[in-house]
Order: C-alpha cells, then sequence, then structure tokens
C-alpha cells in the first residue's frame, strides 16, 4: 500500500532559528511539503512503531500538511500519530504531549509571529523526544537530506477527521485525534496555585489577554476564564483565524498596539498579557507599565519560589546573549549558575535535561522553564498572576521593587526588515572584521571596554556553535549586540540590541528612549547601518 514517489533535491532551509519557514506558496509547491517531512522522517531518531505528535497554530495550509504529514508517517512505520483536534496544538502543549506520551518526536506547523494566509507565511519544526527544539546536529543532517533526497513515502488514504476526538486507522497508523488543551491546562495546574489566583480574582483582581486571533484562545479561555474565574470577555480576539485576522501574531507594542491603549488608559485592568501565533511568546504589560521580556525574565526569577511547581527553588537561570543581563544579576543574589546562549530555545533544551538550569528566557518575549522544552506564553503569564496573587502588589509596584534592589537594566530592540540579503551580509562582515580595533574607542560618554562575535560552547555536549552575533560592550555594564535574524522570508533583518544599566541608587524611572539615545547614536557609528543599508529608523521598535 505504500507508495514511494521519485522527487528531487530541493530549497530546504540552512539550519536556522527554528524549523523550515517560507511563503504559503513555497510551500504548495508539488512535493515541497513532503520533501521536507520525508527528509525529516529520513535522518531522526525513532524506533518503528514510534509515536509522532502533530499540530500547529490553524494557520492556513495547516490541515493540508497535517494530512500529508500523516500519510507519510504511516508510509515510513511510525505505530502512532497523536494529532490535536482540528489540527490544534500550541508549541508549548505540544512540547508537552511529546513528553507525556513517550513520543519519539513531533511535528509543530507554525511560522510562529509571522503573518498567516495565502500570500504570507508556513513553517513546519520538528521536536525531538525530550519535547524541544531538534538540535543543530539534528537539523543540520535534516538539510542535508534535503539535498540528496530522490524519493517520499506515502500511502493512497483518504483524509482523516481531524475535528471529532478519538481513533482512527490509516494503514497500520493509528491516528489519535486528542483534546488540544487538556494535558496543557492540567500541567498548569500541577505547577501554579489556581485557588490563590482564583481567590484573588474573586477580590477585583481584573485582566486583559490578547490571544491575536492565534493558537493561545482556546488555551486562554480555558484557563482564565473556565478555570481561574476571570470575566467573559477577558480573552480578546479568542477565535484563531487561518489569517489572524489579517494582523502579524506578534505580541509587541507595534502588534499588540490596542492592548497597550488599554493598559494605558483610563479603567486599565490590573493586568495585561498576549502571545503570538504558535502561543510560545508572552507579553507582559501591567496598568500603565510595560515589562520588558528581559526583565520579566529577572522577575519571574526572583520570584518563582512564589509558585508551588518552584517553592524548592531555582537550579540555575539561562537566558539568550542578546537578552539583558537583569537575570545574572538576580542568579547571583540567588548564588545559581546563569548561562548565556545563543539565540533560539534550541540551545536550553541541553541544560534543562541537565538539570542545571530551572527557567530560561529571551528578549523577544519568551519564557519558559524545565516543564516543557519550549518557551511557554501561558505559563509565564500564569507564573505572573500567581506572584502577583501571593505578594498582592501591582506590576508596577514589583517591577519598581526590583530595580530598587538590582539596578535596571534600560532595553530596546531596533530591527531593520527586508534589507537587500548581500548588503546585510557586508555590514556583518566590515563589523566582524572591525572588533580587534573597537575597545579603547569613546563615544561620548561611552568607553567601549570589549567586542567579540558571540561563540557558545555548550556544557553539556561540548558542541561549539560560532558567529551568533557581535557584542559590543561598554564600562559600566552597557551593551550593543548586532545580529541577522534567522526567522524572516524577505531578504534580511539585521537586529540592534541596546541595553543601558543603571546601578541601584542611579536613575531607575527615566523613559527607555532618553536612557537609549546615546547607545542608538554609538551603534550606528560602529557598524555603519545608515551608510550600508540607507536606513535612518528601524521599521520595528520593540
Ligand atoms: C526570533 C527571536 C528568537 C526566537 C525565534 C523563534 O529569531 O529573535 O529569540 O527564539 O525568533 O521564536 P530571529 O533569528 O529571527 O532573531 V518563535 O516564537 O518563532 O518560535
Ligand atoms: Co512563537
Amino acid at each position: 500500500m505504500t507508495r514511494s514517489v521519485p522527487s528531487q533535491p530541493f530549497s530546504g532551509q540552512k539550519p536556522g532559528t527554528s524549523g523550515l519557514r517560507k511563503k504559503v506558496k513555497v510551500f504548495q509547491q508539488e512535493g515541497y511539503a513532503e520533501n521536507f517531512v520525508q527528509a525529516v522522517f529520513d535522518v531522526v531518531e525513532r524506533a518503528p512503531g514510534s509515536t509522532l505528535v502533530l499540530g500547529g497554530d490553524g494557520r492556513y495550509h495547516n490541515r493540508t500538511v497535517i494530512q500529508q504529514a500523516i500519510r507519510i508517517a504511516a508510509a515510513n512505520g511510525y505505530g502512532k500519530v497523536l494529532v490535536g483536534q482540528g489540527g490544534i496544538l500550541s508549541t508549548p502543549a505540544a512540547s508537552n504531549v511529546i513528553r507525556k506520551f513517550g513520543a519519539s518526536g513531533g511535528l509543530i506547523l507554525s511560522a510562529s509571529h509571522n503573518p498567516g494566509g495565502p500570500d504570507e507565511d508556513f513553517g513546519i519544526k520538528y521536536n525531538i523526544a525530550n519535547g524541544g527544539p531538534a538540535p543543530e546536529a539534528v537539523t543540520e543532517a535534516i538539510y542535508a537530506r534535503t539535498q540528496t533526497i530522490d524519493r517520499w513515502l506515502t500511502v493512497d488514504t483518504p483524509d482523516v477527521d481531524l475535528d471529532t476526538p478519538g481513533s482512527s486507522q490509516v494503514g497500520d497508523l493509528v491516528v489519535e485525534v486528542i483534546d488540544s488543551v487538556a494535558d496543557y491546562a492540567e500541567l498548569m495546574e500541577s505547577l501554579f496555585d489556581f485557588n490563590a489566583i482564583r481567590a484573588n480574582v474573586e477580590a477585583g483582581f481584573t485582566m486583559a489577554f490578547d490571544a491575536m486571533s492565534a493558537v493561545t484562545g482556546p488555551y486562554a479561555t480555558e484557563i482564565l476564564e473556565r478555570r481561574l474565574g476571570f470575566a467573559e470577555g477577558t480573552v480578546r480576539n479568542g477565535v484563531p483565524l487561518e489569517d489572524f485576522g489579517g494582523h502579524h501574531p506578534d505580541p509587541n507594542m507595534v502588534h499588540a498596539h490596542e492592548l497597550f491603549e488599554t493598559m494605558f488608559g483610563a479603567d486599565a485592568p490590573d493586568f495585561g498579557a498576549a502571545s503570538d501565533g504558535d502561543g510560545d511568546r508572552n507579553l507582559i504589560v501591567g496598568r500603565n507599565r510595560f515589562v520588558t521580556p528581559s526583565d520579566s525574565l529577572a522577575i519571574l526569577a526572583a520570584n518563582a519560589h512564589l509558585a508551588p511547581g518552584y517553592a524548592a527553588g531555582l537550579k540555575g537561570i539561562a537566558r539568550s546573549m542578546p537578552t539583558s543581563a537583569a537575570a545574572d544579576r538576580v542568579a547571583e543574589a540567588l548564588g545559581l549558575r546563569c548561562f548565556e546562549t545563543p539565540t533560539g530555545w534550541k540551545f536550553f533544551g541541553n541544560l534543562l535535561d541537565a538539570g542545571m538550569a530551572t527557567i530560561c528566557g529571551e528578549e523577544s518575549a519568551g519564557t519558559g522553564s524545565d516543564h516543557v522544552r519550549e518557551k511557554d506564553g501561558l505559563w509565564a503569564v500564569l507564573l505572573w498572576l500567581n506572584i502577583l496573587a501571593v505578594r498582592k502588589i501591582s506590576v508596577d509596584q514589583l517591577a519598581r521593587e526590583h530595580w530598587a534592589k538590582f539596578g535596571r537594566n534600560y532595553y530596546a530592540r531596533h530591527d531593520y526588515e527586508a534589507l537587500p540579503t548581500e548588503k546585510a551580509d557586508v555590514l556583518m562582515a566590515e563589523l566582524t572584521e572591525s572588533l580587534a580595533a573597537l575597545p579603547g574607542k569613546a563615544f561620548g560618554s561611552l568607553e567601549i571596554a570589549e567586542a567579540d562575535n558571540f561563540s557558545y560552547h555548550d556544557p553539556v555536549d561540548g558542541s561549539t556553535s560560532s558567529n551568533q552575533g557581535v557584542r559590543v560592550m561598554f564600562a559600566g555594564g552597557s551593551r550593543v549586540v548586532f545580529r541577522l535574524s534567522g526567522t524572516g522570508t524577505e531578504g534580511a533583518t539585521l537586529r540592534v540590541y541596546l541595553e543601558r544599566y543603571e546601578p541601584v541608587g542611579g536613575d531607575l524611572d527615566r523613559e527607555t528612549p532618553d536612557m537609549l539615545a546615546d547607545l542608538i547614536a554609538a551603534a550606528d557609528e560602529i557598524a555603519g547601518i545608515t551608510r550600508h543599508t540607507g536606513r535612518t529608523v528601524p521599521d520595528v521598535v520593540t
């Protein structure tokens, strides 16, 4: 019954930040998605009869690729596929299902925070048996396979009904449609004090959650409104749409501006939050107080012991290199190790598996812990809610209290999007060449102490990942980082990360743009952004 379809090597994707991400039109080409899925199955570790987890963020083309993947899995000797109802699984929920049911891995169909729809983006990520993104060695093997592949295997069967929970058979493969939310909600109940949060809600604590018409709608509605008692309507844009209502499901000040307007307006609720396309990111905003993701990581790490799941304390903290050093100061105060990893969640997997870190985070609004092996948007929201319910103070008060104790890392990221790839490459090459000459140079009151191109040595498996972004460190703890995005689908995106540290007793209550003005000017001089790209202002500031 298995059919082998001849095919040719294709333009896979050099291992980027996460999986294969292209325009929907590319995925719609004859055999394209099939080739990639087959390349994955050809190289990943799996025993005969293994279980595969399958689900996505519900974007346009999700159901099509799910049906393709089911047939290819059946033809490749998988024993079981666990698929989220309606094809829906958030990235953290998929990570949990992989771990809970001992699957050999999973395919998560998402282009995360990129827009969806027939002319927009689609993506496929492979996660390994620990529930986390495939490490570089695996993504490299997958890429190599896409360059030699000459056939994919399938079975000829009708589409599986994805909307009715229960089991069906495709060849020798059992396909089980599972509730998308139940296992995840149960895990959250095991980590957090739902009674304390519920009591706080009964006492009048209010929130707004923007699901951005993406995957977290059903999860947030079940957990926040049904289990925690927040008022109906707390979850906004709660129905996953194939095109996310035409928006970018990216929870930042630009794309979630309605939430910001609510939180900075009259009658703002106590707490505001949003998540992205696939549910792994989080935005935290209090009444009149935006919390940078880097600060959120630090504040969560400092207070996590207030939640039952972390009452025994943390084993360590890890952050991606461009994330601010706010978390490092918490680690120091708690006597914990702090790890600095390259951008992308896959670099946290080994540390979490080895019990060297409990909480991890990225400046791009990703925070998570060892409960799964992905960043987890709703998890971060619930940890905040748990902490606020115990401390009974506002987001603004908690942030100020934190800065008074640890100092404040003013932070912003400037993105220059859709640059001609060649120009972006020349900019990075020239910058890298100039590194040795930078230390000692001064820009106003800023003096460069060190500059390097970040390399990471994984303390668990000994592997090295180099060329992970340029760091320019100034005396006193301020910093500028430059790197090219690995997730874009149009040209190149230059990310410039700006961080200024103000110690305890310093200027802790100023506006971020004022505090970063000197650094912004220095960044342009150091990298020649305008000279190379013609751009004078970034496209997105977060
Ligand atoms: C971006 C973020 C990075 C994040 C990645 C995937 O990568 O900067 O921190 O891990 O997206 O997030 P890049 O290479 O474009 O900077 V998601 O929400 O797509 O899983
Ligand atoms: Co995401």
